[in-house]
């Protein structure tokens, strides 16, 4: 009887010890927030892009003209992203970013020629017709996509990509947003089916 209530207790405990902790991440160090969004690229670009932080302000500068920082509109987490895919970080050459800025003020994107955006840790879901919705119940039925892995290929004229392939369960590079402002194309990379399995080609 002992035995069993001393063993019950240090079960509540280790249970109770198991929550707080798991409640208790805190994602808001710079050095948490260079690691997640300098990855959203291969290394050879991340390791020496600058990142922004969540404040919006320069954490780490960097040398090679690309920018990477968090791409969740999201409002931020008092304890930051839950890990690096929540984030949506994306790294950004200098057009990619002009169309960033605009994208999320919900301005047209004026570019002076084409840019290119990295997202190895994907994206936590698109609506892949329309731009800003945030869950899949909201979202063109069957166009919700949730990305593993991508590179983003973002057009001066988004013209040019009329005609292009809009259908993301064949593999190939495919315009995300095709006919608005916001056209882009995602070319998928290995990987990129992980948080959407049924969308991938069998
Ligand atoms: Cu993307």
């Amino acid at each position: 009887m002992k035995i069993y209530s001393v063993i019950n207790i240090l079960l509540v405990n280790f249970l109770i010890t198991g929550f707080v902790y798991a409640g208790k991440y805190d994602n808001t160090s710079k050095e948490w927030q260079i690691k997640a969004y300098s990855s959203a690229a291969p290394d050879f670009i991340g390791n020496f892009a600058t990142i922004v932080g969540s404040d919006g302000k320069v954490i780490r500068e960097g040398s090679n003209g690309w920018t990477c920082m968090a791409g969740n509109g999201r409002p931020y987490p008092e304890k930051g992203w839950k890990n690096a895919h929540d984030a949506m970080p994306t790294c950004n050459d200098k057009e990619a970013m002009k169309w960033m800025s605009a994208f999320m003020k919900n301005e047209k994107p004026k570019l002076d020629k084409d840019g290119w955006m990295w997202m190895l840790h994907g994206d936590v879901g698109e609506d892949n017709l329309v731009a800003g919705v945030l869950n899949k119940e909201d979202s063109t039925p069957g166009q919700w996509i949730e990305s593993g892995p991508h590179l983003m290929f973002i057009p001066k004229d988004i013209k040019s990509l009329d005609n292009w392939n809009t259908d993301f369960t064949t593999g190939e590079p495919y315009v995300m947003f095709p006919g608005t402002i916001y056209a882009h194309v995602m070319i998928p990379v290995e990987g990129y089916y992980k948080y959407q399995k049924e969308s991938e080609p069998k």
